[in-house]
């Protein structure tokens, strides 16, 4: 029996998950027992009440402007690995590997004490009193983040424009990426910048803690960063000097996402007991749902309702007309749009009108498909698909007094939003949608998913994707560098089949009302850009 550790360092909070494997290689696959014996969260806000987080980041006088805390994602991972170690029934010893997961694009920049207090942790003491001296800038930007739009166009200007700079790193330059965050932070404070020895990946930082030693970023955070040349998964030259001066030196190596970085560090063997597991390369939070979700073919793809909405699914070659292109911890590639008005535009709407999620669901299930013509614009917050640089929502023909509506009109607007652009990812036509995230436990929202993107909706068995995700990972790489590998199909058999009985099947009769609505949303949608971008010029 082999036990795997994964994380997940998501906006809001910290998830680990506990795989168990039968170690039977004489099993057929998928065979032997399979099991989730562990997981649990920290919240940000509640659990860590210290560092006055709101939703897990923080909100500077600039609205566009959002950070979090580096050593509240460190003291998360103390107090994680403690709880792990206390779990009753948990045989740490038999932990052989741990990975993890993180919120993409999101950097922390350390000075050049770094590696040597990561090296010599002191196991008697708490982790943040040691290392709270290690960072050069103590707030780290996140994905939410849309304060460098003029960076964004400086980068693409010399990269030779946005398809140039997408062909080369996967996306075109975006707000929240990691290059034209580093570009900001070196124009805004440049002699905090020149004493920034080590930029990290929230992903690399953290598995840097727990090996003790300067992790790798894997091709797939890397390619959140507009930094990696997609094709190659070498750093670029060309993106790295339209970026920053003198940032090769600050980059850590990019590995594949099963290069083990080293042992668990003696901190962690020696202050909770510990073995010394392989530490294997942490990635972002959507490859690594991309393997907990089991995508691994083409014509499923996942929709993942957390903090942020997603729609993602995997490629042999890079997607022509998909907004991101990472790479995939499995091989080959994944496709990703990502809408930033997700759980919490739902969440300003729930508590707008005093509502629970069953409140919520029943202001679903109360309203018809369609909501007799009214729409929504949710841009709660600035938008990344479409591109809406500053918030402002829109109601059409939608009294803003009539909570049950509104409730629709929001989840409608996000699903056929989802649906039009993520046309491109799915070819046109998708026949199975796995539901992943915090908000997938709600079947109306489902249904409502089922009947805009005309496809079977299954939910997942295990609680949080990203964190499964990354345990598998860690199964992964363990057998490969045992010199056992496994096929995908084999490694994820048994913990991503989602729940039997759970497909949520579209209704023909809905369908047959989005398919109409969506071109409606679209046009709509379309002429508010126009208008927005009309007055920015
Ligand atoms: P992240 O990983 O980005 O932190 P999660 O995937 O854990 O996010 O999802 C958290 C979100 O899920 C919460 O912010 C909340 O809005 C949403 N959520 C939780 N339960 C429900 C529910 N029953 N219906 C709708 N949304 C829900
Ligand atoms: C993806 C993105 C978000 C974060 C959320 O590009 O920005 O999904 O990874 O954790």
């Amino acid at each position: 029996m082999s036990l795997y550790l994964g994380f997940d360092s998501s906006t809001q909070s910290l998830t680990a998950t506990v795989i168990e494997v039968e170690d039977d290689l004489r099993q057929p696959h998928g065979k032997g027992l399979r099991r989730v014996v562990f997981e649990q969260s920290l919240n940000f806000d509640r659990d860590l009440p210290a560092y006055g987080t709101l939703n897990g980041v923080w909100r500077g006088q600039d609205p566009r402007e959002v950070r979090s805390s580096p050593i509240m994602w460190a003291e998360a991972l103390d107090r994680m690995m403690a709880i792990v170690s206390g779990a009753p029934g948990l045989d740490l010893a038999q932990i052989r590997a741990v990975s993890g997961s993180a919120q993409q694009h999101g950097s922390v920049y350390l000075n050049r004490t770094a590696a040597a207090a990561w090296r010599g942790l002191d196991a008697h003491r708490p982790l943040v009193p040691q290392i709270e001296h290690t960072f050069s800038r103590t707030s780290s930007p996140v994905w939410l983040d849309e304060s460098t739009s003029a960076q964004c166009a400086e980068i693409e200007r010399a990269l030779g424009g946005p398809d140039a700079t997408a062909r080369l790193t996967g996306s075109r330059a975006y707000e929240r990426f990691t290059a034209p965050q580093i570009r900001k932070f070196s124009e805004d404070d440049p002699g905090a910048y020149q004493h920034t020895a080590r930029i990290h990946l929230v992903s690399s930082y953290l598995a840097s803690l727990l090996a003790g030693a300067d992790a790798p970023i894997d091709t797939g955070d890397a390619s959140g960063m507009n930094l990696m040349d997609l094709v190659s998964a070498r750093w670029s030259e060309a993106a790295m000097n339209a970026t920053a001066p003198g940032l090769e030196a600050k980059l850590p190596s990019i590995q594949p996402p099963w290069t083990i970085v080293g042992p668990l560090s003696t901190y962690w063997q020696r202050r909770y007991g510990f073995p010394p597991a392989k530490v294997v390369a942490w990635s972002g939070d959507n490859p690594c749902s991309l393997v907990g979700t089991g995508i691994i073919h083409t014509g499923h793809v996942a929709v993942s309702l957390g903090t942020s909405d997603t729609v993602f699914g995997w490629t042999a070659e890079p997607a022509a007309g998909a907004s991101h292109v990472f790479g995939s911890p499995t091989g080959g590639y994944m496709s990703l749009v990502c809408f930033r008005n997700g759980s919490l535009a739902r969440e300003r709407i729930r508590d707008a009108y005093g509502l629970d999620w069953d409140g919520f669901a029943r202001a679903l299930e109360d309203t018809a498909p369609g909501n007799e013509g009214a729409l929504m614009l949710p841009w709660f917050e600035p938008e990344i698909t479409p591109h809406v640089g500053e918030a402002g929502v829109r109601r059409i023909g939608l009294d803003e007094h009539d909570a049950a509506r509104n409730v629709r009109a929001v989840v409608e607007a996000q699903m056929m939003s989802m649906a039009n652009h993520s046309a491109a990812l799915t070819g046109g036509r998708t026949e199975r949608i796995i539901a992943a995230g915090g908000a997938s436990a709600n079947r109306a929202i489902l249904q409502v998913m089922a009947d805009a993107f005309d496809a079977e909706v299954w939910q997942l068995a295990v609680g949080n994707a990203a964190s499964l995700g990354a345990a598998l990972r860690a199964f992964h790489a363990d057998r490969l560098a045992d010199g056992c590998p496994m096929a995908w199909d084999e490694v994820i058999a048994g913990f991503t089949d989602p729940v039997p009985g759970s497909r949520v099947s579209p209704i023909p009769s809905h369908v047959a009302i989005y398919a109409d609505l969506r071109k409606r949303y679209a046009g709509i949608e379309e002429e508010a850009l126009k208008t927005i971008s009309r007055r920015r010029t």
